[in-house]
């Protein structure tokens, strides 16, 4: 039986198109910064993004990571909620590539208040580290996909202007809060100096990331890049995959939204399970109520019949929906989670 794969949508299997436009695709050797089509998605990524530059880079992760350090200098301090995946999921990256201290701010949704975001920004003291940067994620992971509002990232960044210290946008998934509110992607960007974009995941490209952001910003962004060892020959191979991407797999995520709401009223039904308050987008991480249930157990039963989910914790389960599952999968997984004889 076929497997049904829940963990992630960056499990996303490349389209029919996209394998067709890597054969396709007219390469050089983007270190030289001359393959056209790198320089074709990261102009068209500049443009939607509103951004001078991008730079296309191998994962999420090193977007992040050289983001932070083209913003900061050992020794300075960045400011991030406490379940952001730069806090959570980068192997303490910030640490080990750029010397910064982390300030994380405690949220249960994801939104750090702003008084409190404007007391952790370090005054000018012999005692202190430097504030430098400011990072925010949207849609937000492990707060189950949820959407950061545009009017609270426009006062946040208005906050963090007045007190001269930059942004940094987690927009792996940006994709998604576009498409469920109909804000323009150059919008959630304004409030940012740096965005991260990825490709590998709803958006179904099998490799690769983009990195927005001022001339100035992407030409010092492109040293680090380097100095991480993502410098890709003929990364047009990759890159072709990018640009299907972005004229053809954006406004699909639509499906993804409805069927992860499809999900979770399917799943509310379930007594030891504790839904989310909302599901916004494509993330649904759900609490198991039974105080005998872990996440593993849970987790290998499913294995069992075939389906696949990721433990966020002890007690929290996180599903995903995406191109490669469907309403049926969803009904399949409801009655595997129904008929479990706790
Ligand atoms: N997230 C992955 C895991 O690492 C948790 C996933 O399955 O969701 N920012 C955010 C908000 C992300 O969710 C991720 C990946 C990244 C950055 C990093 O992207 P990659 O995996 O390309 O390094």
């Amino acid at each position: 039986m076929q497997i049904l794969d829940f963990r992630s949508d960056t499990v996303t299997k490349p389209t029919k198109e996209m394998t067709n436009a890597m054969v396709e695709a007219k390469l050089g050797d983007d270190v030289f910064g001359d393959d056209p089509t790198v320089i074709e998605l990261e102009e068209k990524a500049a443009k939607l993004f509103g951004k001078d530059k991008a730079l296309f880079v191998p994962s999420g992760t090193m977007g992040n990571q050289v983001s932070i350090k083209t913003h900061t200098s050992p020794g300075e301090e960045i400011i991030l909620e406490c379940d952001s995946h730069i806090y959570l999921y980068e192997a303490g990256g910030a640490a080990f590539h750029s010397g910064v201290s982390i300030r994380p701010i405690f949220t249960n949704n994801g939104v750090m208040l702003l008084d409190e975001v404007s007391d952790s920004i370090r005054p000018d003291y012999l005692h202190f580290p430097k504030t430098s940067l400011i990072c925010i994620e949207n849609t937000h992971n492990m707060k189950s996909g949820r959407i950061i509002p545009l009017d609270y990232m426009q006062d946040l960044y208005k906050l963090a202007k007045e007190k001269n210290v930059n942004v940094h946008l987690d927009g792996a998934r940006i994709w998604n809060a576009h498409v469920a509110t109909g804000i323009p992607i150059s919008e959630y960007a304004k409030c940012a100096d740096s965005v991260m974009s990825c490709l590998s995941k709803g958006l179904s490209s099998p490799v690769g990331s983009l990195i927005m952001g001022s001339t100035e910003f992407i030409e010092r962004a492109r040293k680090f890049r380097k100095v991480m060892g993502g410098g890709m020959r003929q990364a047009g191979v990759l890159a072709a995959c990018g640009i299907v991407s972005l004229d053809k797999m954006i406004k699909r995520l639509e499906e993804d939204h409805e069927c992860a709401k499809y999900l979770a009223k399917k799943l509310s039904d379930i007594p030891w399970i504790q839904c989310p308050e909302k599901v916004d987008t494509n993330i649904f991480i759900f609490t198991i109520r039974d105080p005998h249930l872990t996440s593993d157990m849970v987790l290998s039963h499913l294995k069992e019949k075939n389906i696949l989910g990721v433990p966020r914790s002890e007690k929290k389960i996180r599903f995903v929906t995406h191109k490669d599952v469907t309403k049926k999968d969803v009904d399949y997984l409801y009655n595997v989670m129904k008929d479990y004889n706790i």
